[in-house]
């Protein structure tokens, strides 16, 4: 089978785990031959490590995605996650219309809020723009607090009803939609999972496993990659959705028995030859 080509854009964050650093092992992992745009160097995420170094990179990305196209490069997907301006949300809007061909499969993960509130930094005009940016998106990620904001519902503590994520989950489907998937979903404290709505099948599929106390930093942009590269890799949702729940628990888990710094990211990279297995590879 022809291995799919897949753009990843998003910033390097050198030191952290998470944007590039994880979507490259990831989708990589899944088979994908990834090509990544960066658009910021930055020493460190953001999320609680202070005095951090950013260059951004946005000058360069319509010159690399110009010669991408010049050289006729084509994509079978593309990837975003923390966009960090709303100036490149139009660097990367344009760069999809640019890429884009009718069978590319984008995934935009919104990765603006958490915990009812907004990240550090941005305001409610740049939440309106992501909202309209993943609207062209085949397949939208966000976790509950921006799918409140993405669909103006009011934001709600967990546990959740069925009720309450399957009304997300369709008003987050608009008419470029094939499907919409939350993470964060609970019906009881003892479980963490996600949720998917398959919006021409008219379905939606729950994923769960343990849930593990804490915050950790960087787990949206692992469950986001392993249930791309899964999701290209077999074309099954369930079993995508499934797939990225446990890899995402596991490096959570491991990283919780270490007792490391959770700002440092999670330990996702002992889980990446299960994850490839389980995808097929290695045969
Ligand atoms: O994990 C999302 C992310 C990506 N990139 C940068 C970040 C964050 C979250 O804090 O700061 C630079």
């Amino acid at each position: 089978m022809k291995q799919k080509r897949v753009v990843s854009m998003q910033d390097i964050s050198c030191f952290g785990k998470c944007s590039q650093t994880v979507s490259l092992p990831i989708l990589s992992a899944a088979g994908m031959e990834t090509v990544i745009l960066p658009t910021a160097l930055l020493s460190t995420h953001t999320g609680g490590l202070d005095g951090y170094t950013f260059l951004d990179l946005k000058d360069q990305l319509l010159p690399i995605a110009n010669h991408w196209k010049s050289l006729g490069i084509e994509f079978d997907a593309m990837i975003t996650g923390y966009v960090g301006s709303s100036e490149m949300i139009g660097i990367l809007s344009d760069i999809e219309e640019l890429l884009r061909n009718k069978n590319t499969l984008i995934l935009s993960d919104p990765a603006m809020a958490d915990n009812g509130k907004l990240y550090k930094g941005f305001d409610e005009k740049y939440a309106e723009e992501m909202r309209d940016f993943c609207a062209k998106a085949d397949i939208v990620l966000p976790n509950i607090t921006e799918a409140c904001m993405m669909t103006g519902t009011e934001y709600r503590e967990g546990p959740y009803t069925k009720e309450f994520i399957e009304g997300l989950l369709k008003k987050l489907a608009g008419p470029h939609q094939k499907l919409t998937v939350l993470t964060g979903v609970y019906f009881n404290p003892k479980e963490l999972g996600a949720a998917l709505y398959d919006v021409k099948r008219d379905l939606v599929i729950y994923a769960f496993n343990k849930r593990i106390e804490g915050y950790y930093h960087g787990t949206g942009d692992i469950f986001a990659n392993a249930f791309f590269g899964a999701y290209l890799a077999l074309n099954d949702p369930k079993t995508a959705l499934q797939t990225a729940v446990d890899f995402t628990y596991e490096a959570i888990r491991r990283t919780y028995d270490a007792k490391t710094d959770i700002r440092f990211g999670v330990n996702f990279e002992e889980g990446l030859y299960g994850y490839s297995r389980k995808l097929g590879n290695h045969e």
